[in-house]
């Protein structure tokens, strides 16, 4: 029995055999789907049916595409328990190496992050990004912080407790290495405090110009698209523009504190995008930071919504080819 080698033109959609096959085996292959990677959100779980249901339709759109859905523990209780406690840079640190171990993405992956999920993956990407992120989706994501500790269901405990504990000293040293939410509570109205507190934000939005970080910048403009998805009705996250890297107003005056109305800063005028500490503007004024919207509440990730951004923005075709080895097809004769 004679194995030949087949060449494999990136180009076109055609496999040639070598010439010692007498008549040339040509086969008709689909390129691959670049992977997808998805970051769960609060309370939720790598393995909820919700999750489970969205990668079945992402792959119903872009059939064959491999989808890893990021688990910070194989145990699901365990997996939902670390969205509320836990240390975010050690999470991070160990869903880079999880990325790492997976030989399916090691050419790059588009990613989507679900809320709390989403500013976690711009983190992999500003502080590991290898493999490299093509295109990053992130939905309510709170890229700008929270101005308030979102309200947990009346029945979940894990929630409740976590929320009493982050409400009570949010900028304390152990709220600031032990509670998810806090690591990412940003209150205009003590800006000061947040910022000699805070290590999770103030690093990935290179705020401490002590410590910032340029290869966080160099990495974040490598991406192909930065698409930010607000939800319209979005009453979770406070503010809601977060989502799209607004923020309140600090307020010049330590009277304006309570004031109800709060001026929103867009992103656009955020300190952080004028002096572009993270790469953002670069990304933006390149025409490749997307906002978006949809129009429900927080994680009302309706079909309308999604499926227009999974079928522009995931699953693009690679230079990978569906073959048995990987590399090389080997044909029997
Ligand atoms: C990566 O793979 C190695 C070897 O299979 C394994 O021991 C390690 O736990 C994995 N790391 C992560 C973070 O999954
Ligand atoms: C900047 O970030 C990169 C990526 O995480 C890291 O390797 C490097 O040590 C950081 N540099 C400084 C000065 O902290
Ligand atoms: C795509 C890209 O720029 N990736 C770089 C991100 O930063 C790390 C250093 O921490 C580099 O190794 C990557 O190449």
């Amino acid at each position: 029995m004679v194995f030949h080698r087949l060449l494999l033109l990136t180009s076109s959609l055609l496999l040639f055999s070598s010439e010692t096959i007498g008549s040339p085996v040509l086969q008709l292959l689909a390129p691959q789907p670049r992977p997808l990677v998805i970051w769960h959100g609060l309370g939720d779980t790598y393995g909820s049916p919700g999750i489970l249901e969205f990668i079945s339709l992402v792959q119903d759109v872009h059939p064959g595409i491999f989808v890893h859905s990021i688990h910070l523990d194989t145990d699901l209780k365990e997996d939902q328990r670390a969205t509320f406690y836990g240390n975010v840079d050690e999470q991070v640190d160990l869903v880079s190496e999880q990325l790492a171990n997976i030989t399916e993405l090691e050419e790059g992956f588009d990613a989507i992050g679900f809320s709390q999920g989403g500013q976690f993956l711009r983190a992999y990407v500003e502080r590991y990004n290898s493999p490299p992120v093509h295109n990053l989706i992130t939905f309510g994501s709170q890229h700008m912080g929270i101005s308030d500790i979102p309200g947990c269901r009346p029945w979940d405990l894990v929630c409740q407790l976590a929320r009493r504990a982050a409400m009570g000293g949010v900028y304390s040293e152990w709220a600031q290495k032990n509670l998810v939410q806090a690591q990412y509570y940003r209150d205009p109205a003590r800006m000061d405090t947040y910022l000699s507190s805070n290590h999770f934000l103030t690093s990935i939005n290179n705020e401490l110009a002590a410590t910032a970080n340029n290869t966080y910048a160099s990495n974040l403009s490598s991406l192909s698209k930065l698409v930010l998805v607000l939800f319209l009705r979005d009453d979770t996250v406070v503010p809601k523009e977060s989502s799209w890297f607004g923020s309140y107003a600090v307020p010049d005056d330590k009277a304006l504190h309570n004031v109800a109305d709060k001026t929103i800063v867009p992103m656009r005028l955020q300190p952080l995008y004028l002096q572009d500490w993270i790469g953002l503007r670069a990304l933006d004024e390149r025409g490749d930071v997307l906002l978006e919207t949809c129009p429900g509440e927080h994680m009302q990730v309706t079909r309308d919504c999604w499926e227009p951004l999974v079928k522009r923005f995931v699953g693009g075709a690679t230079t990978k080819y569906v073959v048995p080895d990987r590399e090389v097809l080997l044909v029997q004769r």
